[in-house]
């Protein structure tokens, strides 16, 4: 099995909305490890480290403002391409065009507020895990690895 990993974060918003379960569930569901996950208030300085690549857009302002709002769920899920397949379960950007189905999807209305963040590239992913987990992830094999590959 590859180990691939991304890097998932439940916004503000999802938080709020008593969201954690569902995301973990449909991530769990489909087969992906729980590699670490932890319940936080994030700075400002690290929302804006985070979305680094944002900082020139209009929204950037209001996007960091939303994320240091409330408490965040950082996670780090593993398998088969599950950066990619990370995102479909997450859906477009914009909730209101995003499929029925995804969490976005099913979830949201507003772009400004939806719900989910996954990493978009494993390049991505890499950083994103390197930044938010320092500390390094769970040591653990489920024994229900077979049933899955
Ligand atoms: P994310 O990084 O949160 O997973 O979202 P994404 O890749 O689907 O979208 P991205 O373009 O990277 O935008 C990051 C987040 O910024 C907010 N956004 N607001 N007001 C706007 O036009 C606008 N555009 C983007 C969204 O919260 C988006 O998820």
């Amino acid at each position: 099995m590859a180990a691939e990993q991304t890097f998932i974060m439940i916004k503000p918003d999802g938080v709020q909305r008593g969201l954690i379960g569902e995301v973990i569930s449909r991530f769990e569901k489909k087969g992906f490890y729980l590699k670490a996950m932890k319940l936080q208030n994030v700075e400002k300085s690290f929302a804006e480290q985070h979305y680094a690549d944002l900082s020139s857009k209009p929204f950037f302002g209001g996007l960091v403002e939303y994320i240091v709002s409330g408490p965040v769920v950082a996670m780090v899920w593993e398998g088969k391409s599950v950066v990619a397949t990370g995102r479909k379960i997450i859906g477009a950007t914009n909730p209101l065009a995003s499929e029925p189905g995804t969490i976005r999807g099913d979830f949201a209305v507003d772009i400004g507020r939806n719900v989910i963040h996954g990493s978009d590239s494993v390049e991505n992913a890499r950083k994103e895990i390197a930044l938010w987990f320092p500390e390094g992830l769970a040591e653990w094999s489920s024994s229900q690895h077979c049933w899955v590959y």
